[in-house]
């Protein structure tokens, strides 16, 4: 296979200052001409390199002349003489038939384009790399009627009508641009617009495009499109650019939404809400992709990547900006903790299994694989840690200096690095680890007292586990947040300490500590590792009572179900007192806000128990889990009443106290539910029938499903029926189902894929069903192999279709070493069947022959 190595990074040796483009469009055969300026960079006698994939060439010819097409492999080489020179092209595409969705194809009656990351290179002849950076100028032309929008990056210059019912518009994009940027879209649109005034007065027009039906559920994204562009102002002293910002919801879409210059795509359901068809995840996930799309502007675009192995340069940065701003829009250690989950959730386990990779990886074979939570996630969080360490303001002073420094230009992860450490003075060199080293390192914390002399010793020791390719580790740079609690006072001990290990081991001494104390680290989150302190029960109950810091105190009652859960599944058995005793406190506690509750009762998932054991046992992981949960509804059976009342509303409202109250009501059903009352089904349905917001009715169909009621699948038509022309509320019909944790789920999702609403084509729709189940840890681990088998069946026709979508679930198989001998062998063996299919794709053979190694 062709693998592509950071270390053999070379300058482009040729440059294209200049583009124009102009699109015949028709979903059946889209004519593309081309026309690139371009100069030679540097003495060289190197030809010009251009990249195509799945492209007709209808024309070639340079400087005005006819020349015949040359191949060096997949790319066109075209030897010239001169210094400079133009290019022109034309290709013929098949929108309609782009089933990959990368590149230029069709989605519910729209043309539209994803060009990130080699996209660009399906729609016409170019080099097709990210440190390419030109000028676009783009004329559409279309049928007026079928069509009668047409964007693309940039400003408006021109637009009117041509002969036999077909129009035109031209935009141009003042600001060069990498390939991968570019976006245009056409279609039957209408727009939700709204102004917005920069803080240095320029006039920016605002747009959200949709379908006419769909125009009443744009509201909340045009809103969080202000409250981003107002934010970015404030926070990072960024502005816009252009003069207009268009963003479009189309329904087929690989990533969630794309950032081009100008012209946001987006995957509709990042756009669209309104109470009765998106929960309040939803309302969020909305607000904080718009976000995110919008802070790529500088961080991504004017600022963008060097080459793809820089990618967390402009998306661990700019996830950390969409977090820091979801924090500042509602409750920032609620939004801490679901990022801390979601982190633990996908990127703890790939960094832990065969496809572990280094923020900023070294090689890869399809780029494609790349867009994952490490580049993501775990970049967001390395960049927090030189936040912390250094503070706000020096951050900020660094991040100044970053854009300034590089505007206009495509950078690295190290230009970043050098712009903080300039800035601030600090020494980042051993904190560089955390791009190279991938694994998630481990700490051992233990804390010893000495009451006769008044001291308290903390012995840290850091470990980072070998990964594919990275056999042995040096110490990383770890800002670990520390203070201890006096068990008896629970006053502070002392004041909160970032302590920074960079060795092996380090020990701590704290003076003055005349009673027993209690260790909260890592608090915040400060470091993105593994904490193993080994605090008994007791002292994870106290913190979970009277740690200041919210994240920790939710981290004390979430290890002390983690180790009751780990003890159950070990032991065979495990006492439940200390977990309720520990629930019933915060149930009960009235200056704890509604959503931190929560998210502090829930207890955790089947396969973040799996992630801590080395042999995974589902059966039994479920097994202890439903006990513990059991235990706890029936224990405070009149608590978990008390709570879903008292969470009750009158009506929808989107506020953060309105989203807490009906978290808790959600998670005070599940237990109602589980304590077997046999109200409970009734409760719950009457719920799911009364509701006037999408939270609190699959909430409650949740409920119903995962449980034996009769009457859930009375629920699940009712909510069919009623939702029947919603695509993405269907979605949320097959994912509840696909993540049922009630026996029979594989049954009922093999015969779900054969239901008249499903479909490998909508990619929205395979994730609900194929992702959802594969990410069911007990379900999808069903004994007799019957799980792997129907997801490797769909992993292989999806491959047919779109690639980048169906390589993005091989991970749920690749786990195969933490199972047991029949389990692996099935998974191997499912596995073995996607990568002898012939003509599986490179992006399916990268992660599947990766996973069996
Ligand atoms: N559109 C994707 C994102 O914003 C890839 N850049 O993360
Ligand atoms: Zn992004």
């Amino acid at each position: 296979p062709r693998v592509v190595r950071r270390g053999d990074y070379a300058p482009p040796a040729w440059l294209v200052p200049d583009l124009a483009l102009h699109f015949t469009l028709d979903p059946a055969r889209t004519i593309v001409r081309a026309t690139l300026k371009v100069e030679r960079n540097g003495a060289h006698d190197l030809p010009l390199l251009l990249d195509g994939d799945g492209l007709e060439l209808l024309a070639l010819r340079v400087d005005g002349a006819a020349v015949d097409p040359v191949f060096a492999g997949e790319q066109l080489s075209i030897a010239l003489a001169g210094d400079a020179h133009e290019i022109e092209t034309e290709v013929a595409l098949a929108p309609e038939r782009n089933t990959q969705l990368m590149g230029l194809y069709a989605s519910g009656g729209l043309l539209c384009t994803q060009c990130e990351a080699e996209g660009f290179r399906r729609i016409t002849w170019f080099p097709d790399r990210p440190d390419i950076l030109t000028r676009y100028r783009v004329r559409l032309e279309a049928d007026k009627a079928r069509y009668p929008i047409l964007l693309s990056n940039g400003d408006p210059v021109a637009s009117g009508d041509l002969a036999g019912g077909r129009h035109f518009a031209e935009w141009h994009d003042p600001f060069p641009k990498p390939s991968y940027l570019f976006a245009l879209v056409a279609g039957d649109l209408v727009a939700n617009r709204t102004g917005f005034v920069t803080r240095s007065g320029r006039e920016v027009s605002l747009a959200i495009w949709v379908r006419a039906p769909d125009l009443a559920k744009t509201d909340h994204a045009l809103h969080a499109l202000e409250t981003a562009m107002r934010w970015d102002e404030q926070v990072y002293g960024r502005e816009y650019d252009l003069d207009v910002f268009n963003i479009v919801a189309v329904d087929d879409f690989n990533f969630g939404a794309m950032e081009n210059k100008g012209l946001n795509i987006f995957n509709s359901r990042y756009i669209l809400a309104d109470p009765d068809t998106a929960t309040d995840y939803d309302y969020d996930a909305v607000a904080a992709v718009v976000a995110h799309e919008y802070f790529h502007n500088w961080s991504g675009n004017r600022v963008t990547c060097r080459d793809w192995f820089q990618l967390s340069l402009k998306e661990g940065f700019t996830v950390l900006r969409d977090q820091q701003f979801s924090a500042d829009q509602g409750s920032p250690a609620v939004k801490r903790i679901e990022d801390v989950r979601s982190l633990r959730a996908a990127q703890f386990p790939e960094d832990a299994g065969p496809l572990a990779h280094p923020v900023r990886p070294d090689e890869y074979q399809e780029i494609s694989n790349f867009y994952t939570a490490t580049i993501y996630n775990k970049g967001a969080e390395v960049i927090r840690m030189m936040h912390t360490m250094l503070g706000a303001e020096r951050f900020r002073q660094g991040a100044d200096l970053y854009f300034d420094r590089h505007d206009g230009t495509a950078a690295t992860v190290e230009d970043f690095v050098r712009a903080m450490e300039d800035a601030s003075g600090a020494d980042l060199a051993q904190f560089r680890l955390w791009y190279s080293q991938a694994g998630t390192p481990r700490v051992q914390a233990l804390l010893s007292h000495e009451p006769g002399d008044g001291r308290a010793r903390l012995s840290l020791r850091q470990s980072v586990p070998p990964t594919p390719g990275q056999p042995v580790k040096q110490p990383m740079a770890l800002p670990l947040r520390i203070k201890l609690f006096g068990a008896e006072t629970a006053a502070p001990l002392a004041a909160e300490q970032l302590v920074e290990l960079r060795d092996e081991t380090a020990e701590i001494v704290f003076e003055g500590v005349s009673e027993r104390p209690v260790l909260s680290i890592n608090r915040g989150f400060s470091a993105p590792v593994i904490v193993d302190a080994n605090r008994p029960a007791a002292d994870l109950a106290f913190l979970s009572a009277h740690d200041d810091d919210p994240f920790a105190r939710y981290e004390a009652i979430q290890q002390l179900m983690l180790d009751t859960l780990v003890l159950g599944v070990t032991q065979g058995r495990a006492d439940h007192g200390a977990v309720i005793a520990a629930v019933r406190a915060t149930l009960r506690d009235r200056a704890l806000d509604a959503a931190f509750i929560a998210e502090a009762v829930l207890l955790p998932s089947e396969s973040f128990i799996g992630d801590q054991m080395a042999m995974v046992d589902p059966e039994a992981i479920h097994r202890v889990r439903e006990a513990l949960r059991r235990d706890l509804a029936q224990s405070l059976a009149a608590d978990w009443r008390a709570a879903y009342e008292g969470a009750h509303a009158n009506r929808f409202e989107y506020s953060p106290a309105a989203k807490g109250a009906r978290r808790l009501r959600t998670v005070s059903l599940g237990y109602v539910m589980a304590s077997g009352a046999p109200d409970a089904p009734e409760i719950a349905f009457a719920q799911f029938e009364a509701a006037d917001n999408m939270t609190d009715r699959q909430g409650a169909l949740t409920a119903l499903v995962n449980s034996d009621a009769d009457c859930r699948e009375a629920a699940l038509d009712i909510f069919y029926h009623r939702y029947s022309d919603n695509a993405l509320v269907l979605d949320k019909w097959f994912s509840t189902q696909a993540l049922a944790t009630r026996d029979g789920t594989l049954d009922r999702v093999i015969e779900l894929a054969q239901h008249r609403d499903f479909t490998l084509a909508n990619p929205n729709r395979a994730r609900a069903l194929v992702g959802a189940f594969s990410v069911n840890q007990r379900a999808f681990h069903t004994a007799g192999g019957g799980g792997y088998a129907f997801v490797a069946d769909q992993l292989i026709a999806l491959d047919k279709l779109n690639p980048q979508t169906a390589a993005k679930l091989v991970p749920a198989l690749g786990r195969w070493r933490r199972f047991d001998a029949e389990r692996a062998q099935a998974m191997r063996g499912a596995l073995e069947r996607i990568l002898a299919v012939p003509g599986i794709s490179r992006d399916m053979f990268e992660q599947v022959s990766k996973s069996l190694e």
